[in-house]
């Protein structure tokens, strides 16, 4: 490169690489994270938006110069330019570089589903069933139905979800995690929640003209106060039985 090119572009990028940093410093693009997978997941999006950023700035700042140092002259010729010929080197360079990049990504992608996905000794286990456009979560074990959804702290819960409609997907912000629900089988999702409190749940396929509200929450528990709910909950139970 010309030496007389180096200092504009440089103030350009250096210009377009800060507004680029700000942009990502400054807003508060992700909601709490309260799962052990929110991290994972959040390392990993980190990364590629550091990668993107990077060269977001180099193609910006090079197309913003040659736009204006380059651009057709006042006498308007638009004839063409003489023939440029490959060079080797470079193409070699601009293909390797992505390579390494979606490689580098796909290995860490993996390995975070896997670690996210990876079952522990004990689990809390509830049936999911959405529907147009509600959902429902089953406590099989104590035989409770409910609209949301309420886990205790600190353990792994695992989802197993069903549709007799169409497709939904069981999205949770706060958790990272986005599932499908197909109907004819059972997806299944695990989370382990680490933060109490009330997150919501959204539906994030689109489902039919109610799609936009169907949405639940999923109330974080601390185990004392799970375990007192859920004593409630079955007396209510055994109450409408009788
Ligand atoms: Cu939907």
């Amino acid at each position: 490169m010309k030496s007389r090119h180096i200092l504009p572009l440089g103030l350009i990028t250096v210009v377009v690489g800060a507004l680029t940093a700000a942009s990502m410093l400054l807003i508060d693009w992700y909601p709490d994270q309260a799962a052990e997978q929110a991290a994972r997941t959040d390392h990993l999006m980190w990364f590629l938006m550091i990668v993107s950023a990077i060269v977001f700035t180099g193609v910006t700042s090079t197309l913003i110069y040659c736009g204006w140092r380059f651009r057709v002259s006042d006498d308007n010729d638009t004839s063409e330019g003489p023939p440029l010929h490959g060079h080797t080197k470079l193409e070699v360079i601009w293909t390797l570089i992505p390579v390494l990049i979606l490689a580098f990504t796909a290995v860490w992608a993996v390995r975070t589903i896997v670690e996210n996905e990876a079952v522990a000794s004990t689990q809390n286990a509830y049936s999911v069933t959405a529907r147009q456009f509600a959902w429902e979560f089953t406590d099989p074990k104590a035989g409770i139905k409910t609209g949301d959804l309420r886990v205790p702290v600190g353990t792994q819960v695992r989802l197993d979800m069903r549709s007799p409609d169409v497709i939904h997907s069981f999205f949770v912000p706060e958790f990272r995690l986005k599932q499908d629900i197909v109907p004819g089988k059972t997806t299944h999702m695990v989370f382990n929640p680490d933060k109490p409190g009330t997150y919501p749940i959204i539906c994030a396929e689109l489902c039919g003209a109610g799609h936009g509200v169907m949405r639940s929450r999923v109330i974080v528990m601390e185990q004392a106060d799970y375990d007192a709910w859920l004593q409630q909950a079955k007396q209510q139970v055994t109450k409408a039985g009788k």
